[in-house]
């Protein structure tokens, strides 16, 4: 049997080989019981549950009324004018895929409730032949699935602020979730009407109050962007589109424009409010920089993170969430001292370009203080950064594209916070 003294620690604050809960013979149980109680207590058919047969079928399941507390946190604005957002709780959830209920939200204008018989999206402007579809006309086309991550360009902003956000992981990266989003290639449907070759932009545009839009180049558009029509295999959810969303695998949110109605093919951009007033970037130099376009390599601890409490010292699996807008994450490091020593982490496969990944370290916390970070690497060599690093970078005067490294402290109680190191 492997005794937790035995365990050989690769970095500082306790952290372990990645590869230890492969291993036979960790001791785990927090509460030993002897054979005869294991017994007793398993033949004790007391329970309520399993007096009488259980509920009778549903139409459409729900999660189990002892998970109400796992819910998204919204915040309209008070004007009723539909604009506010949603958080995803990633610090209650596991696994990559977040579940369609929960996915973060994020409305200008609010959800239109639209009829998918009256809903057709039009490709025009610089085109040989303009098309318009309706829904069944679209799913008749081909499809395709990209597992990837939305992530509005304004996640994590709270990130700027001079003092550290006392907030669940979910409240501070929330804006931020990962779906199988099923559709056309966008690419086939720019064929069929024959984009002309001095075209460069394609504007975009919802079907709700704001008519939202917003300007993609061509480029992009014919390499992986999708016309989605199902979310994690069932039709998208009103919030997130329905019926019909683009998606722009890896870069900013606002481009997936949900309850697509019209592309329009130019050879600028629109220039609409949704890219100069706002998800433009202010430099230290003062001006603006329009179209940030990727997502930079972000990642968080998810557990244990603010709100949770350890309650005794001894083996845990630190586990959290990497992406990049570049491409695939190639490596996640961990620290249990406030960075000065890193451990590399295990990244739970499959490992996906543009997606969610899971990643999980074994620590031995010896009940000391201790700070948690970690650190995403992409395909790209990019490094996810301290924040000291962001900040020298791009100043503090940024509302968007908040990515450094965060930081959890364990007090020797157990209680966690957020701290800037
Ligand atoms: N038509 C329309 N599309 C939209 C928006 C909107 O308000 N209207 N919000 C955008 C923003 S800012 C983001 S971050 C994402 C959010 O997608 P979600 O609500 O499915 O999470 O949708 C984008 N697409
Ligand atoms: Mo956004």
């Amino acid at each position: 049997m492997t005794r937790q003294s035995d365990l050989q620690t690769v970095a500082g604050g306790g952290l372990l080989d990645r590869r230890v809960f492969l291993k036979k013979g960790l001791v785990f149980s927090i509460a030993a019981l002897t054979s005869e109680s294991l017994l007793a207590s398993i033949n004790d058919h007391h329970l309520p549950w399993m007096q009488k047969p259980g509920d009778t079928f549903s139409n459409y399941g729900q999660p189990s009324p002892h998970e109400r507390k796992t819910i998204r946190w919204t915040m309209a604005n008070r004007d009723a004018s539909g604009n506010g957002v949603s958080w995803t709780p990633l610090h209650d959830l596991e696994g990559t895929i977040t579940p369609n209920g929960l996915h973060f939200e994020r409305h200008h204008n609010g959800v239109p409730q639209i009829d998918p018989k009256q809903h057709q999206l039009l490709i025009h402007g610089s085109v040989k032949t303009p098309l318009l579809f309706d829904m069944d006309a679209l799913l008749h086309y081909p499809m395709t699935s990209t597992f990837c991550f939305i992530e509005c360009g304004g996640n994590s902003n709270a990130g700027w602020r001079d003092k550290p956000i006392q907030t669940v992981a979910g409240y501070f990266h929330g804006m931020a979730s990962c779906s199988e989003w099923t559709g056309i290639p966008l690419r086939i449907l720019l064929d069929e009407v024959e984009v002309k070759s001095q075209a460069k932009w394609i504007i975009a545009e919802g079907a709700d109050a704001s008519i939202m839009n917003v300007s993609i180049p061509l480029e992009k558009a014919k390499d992986d962007c999708i016309l989605a029509i199902y979310q994690n295999g069932e039709r998208i959810r009103p919030e997130n589109g329905y019926p019909l969303r683009l998606i722009v695998p890896g870069w900013e949110g606002v481009l997936n424009v949900k309850w697509l109605r019209r592309l329009h093919i130019s050879n600028k951009p629109t220039m609409s409010r949704n890219e100069t007033s706002k998800y433009t970037e202010l430099l230290p130099s003062g001006k603006a920089r329009q179209f940030t376009f990727v997502m930079e390599a972000k990642s968080i601890i998810t557990r244990p993170s603010y709100g949770y409490k350890l309650d005794n010292k001894g083996l845990y699996q630190i586990s959290g969430l990497a992406w990049s807008g570049r491409g695939k994450i190639i490596k996640v490091e961990v620290s249990a001292d406030g960075g000065k020593t890193w451990a590399e982490a295990e990244l739970q496969e499959p490992v996906l370009a543009k997606c969610f990944t899971r990643f999980r370290i074994p620590w031995n916390w010896n009940g000391d203080k201790a700070i948690l970070k970690s650190r995403a690497i992409d395909e790209t060599g990019y490094v996810q950064p301290e924040r000291n690093e962001l900040i020298s970078k791009t100043g503090k005067h940024s509302y968007f594209h908040y990515n450094a490294i965060v930081s959890w402290e364990v007090s020797n109680t157990g209680k966690i916070s957020h701290v800037y190191t």
